[in-house]
């Protein structure tokens, strides 16, 4: 791991957090993800499930957390299942979890190898009545592959039929929408990072270079801060490649008088941030261009301030599209006939702005969070308006991270990072 160990007192506090929503007598398991295979003997390098990650901070693949805060032996009531490591192992394999440094990571003083966990498992389930089963309900998840956490699933099943089933997947949405103070200060890291990846390419864009080169600089700065790199697949986005909305192929010329759409940002500690700026490839913006980025920059300003606690997102979503709406009218891209006839379902706006304003941020970059509960301080979302105009070969997306405070407007974690048009056009020609 490049980051700096996380202070254990947050996984302890997560495992608090969950047992205490748990029903009597009642098991929770949580798995880690697998390596994912290429061909060969080739793998991805491996991303740990947050879920398990929130639970425990262990950062290892084959590794299982169990929960029974009512087992008959306090030893059951956390149990951490690990592979087991060696001296030999550690030759090869480079350094695993002992069970010392574990119990250092994680707070939890059970840890048993992995190959006696069924065994384990059969002792604890004649004590319980009820396993929490730990399914992916993301609104946005779409899966093909079999996880390592669907097959314990599927093979729990089978093998305990006689208990009852609960889903740990509510109680997680609820729990990691809500940011203890330690996440919040990973996240503002992730953030600072990700500003210093943003300031490094205000000093080297010019016109000419390419998409991919500037995908090189910011990848470089990540990681020489200790970030694992890019916290999702980046978009760098010249000219007309902004209005392609997943843009991630990153690799044509930028030209002069074009903008870049950028939305990259670091990762640290598996800590997301999330950012979205737009700058001119020869470092002035046009009067046309400057327009249409201040009208999204008042967008995400106004809607920034509709994040408060109570609010829902549904219609905070619509209250958004009304301000985008007077800001199209504004530009000339809709006209008053445009809104008067237009469709509830697909309000005239989205055909300049057809993609969602906010989205949880946090372990996962559209993080968990249930969307029909009210919001609540400490959350973290994004504030992502943007204005596409094909025709016009040009497309803005704006997007800070900010926390939604007790009181008052949220906390804008990214306020450091230049997003005035005159600031940015400055610093691209100091
Ligand atoms: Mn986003």
């Amino acid at each position: 791991m490049k980051y700096h160990q996380i202070d254990r007192n947050l996984f302890i506090k997560n495992r608090a957090k969950f047992t205490a929503a748990m029903k009597p007598n009642s098991v929770a398991v949580f798995n880690s993800n697998d390596i994912y295979p290429v061909s060969a003997d080739s793998t991805l390098p491996f991303a740990q499930h947050r879920d398990i990650f929130y639970l425990s901070g262990v950062d290892q693949e084959e590794s299982i957390l169990l929960l029974f805060p009512d087992a008959p032996y306090e030893s059951l009531r956390e149990v951490l299942f690990l592979k087991e490591t060696n001296d030999h192992i550690a030759v090869w394999e480079g350094e695993k979890l002992t069970k010392e440094r574990a119990f250092e990571v994680t707070g939890i003083k059970t840890v048993i190898w992995l190959q006696d966990f069924h065994k384990t498992l059969k002792e604890i389930m004649t004590y319980a009545d009820t396993m929490y089963i730990n399914t992916n309900e993301h609104y946005r998840a779409t899966i093909e592959t079999e996880t390592r956490e669907a097959r314990f699933i599927k093979w729990w099943k089978e093998n305990y039929p006689a208990h009852k089933v609960e889903k740990s997947n509510p109680i997680l949405q609820r729990l990691r929408s809500v940011k203890e103070q330690e996440e919040l200060d990973l996240i503002q890291h992730a953030c600072n990072i990700t500003e210093k990846g943003f300031r490094r390419i205000l000093n080297f864009v010019r016109p000419d270079v390419t998409e991919y080169e500037i995908e090189a600089e910011l990848i470089h700065e990540f990681i020489r801060n200790r970030s694992k790199g890019f916290a999702y697949t980046p978009i760098i986005a010249s000219g007309n490649n902004a209005n392609v909305l997943h843009y991630i192929e990153n690799n044509q010329p930028c030209k002069a008088g074009d903008l870049i759409l950028f939305d990259v940002a670091a990762e640290y500690a598996n800590y997301s941030s999330d950012m979205s700026r737009t700058i001119p490839v020869s470092g002035k913006y046009t009067e046309r261009q400057k327009a249409v980025y201040n009208a999204v920059l008042r967008v995400k300003n106004e809607a920034t301030k509709l994040l408060v606690p109570g609010a829902f997102w549904k219609e905070y979503h619509v209250e958004v599209g009304k301000i985008m709406t007077s800001e199209l009218l504004g530009l000339g891209l809709l006209d008053k006939a445009d809104v008067q006839n237009e469709n509830p379902d697909w309000p005239a706006y989205k055909k300049y702005f057809m993609h969602g304003t906010s989205h949880h941020m946090g372990l996962d970059t559209h993080d968990y969070g249930l969307l029909y509960e009210p919001m609540k301080a400490n959350m973290v979302f994004t504030v992502e308006p943007g204005i596409y105009i094909p025709a016009e070969g040009f497309g803005i997306r704006l997007e800070d991270d900010v926390v939604i405070q007790e009181n008052g407007a949220p906390f804008n974690m990214m306020a450091n990072i230049p997003i005035e048009a005159d600031e940015i056009e400055s610093l691209m020609n100091g």
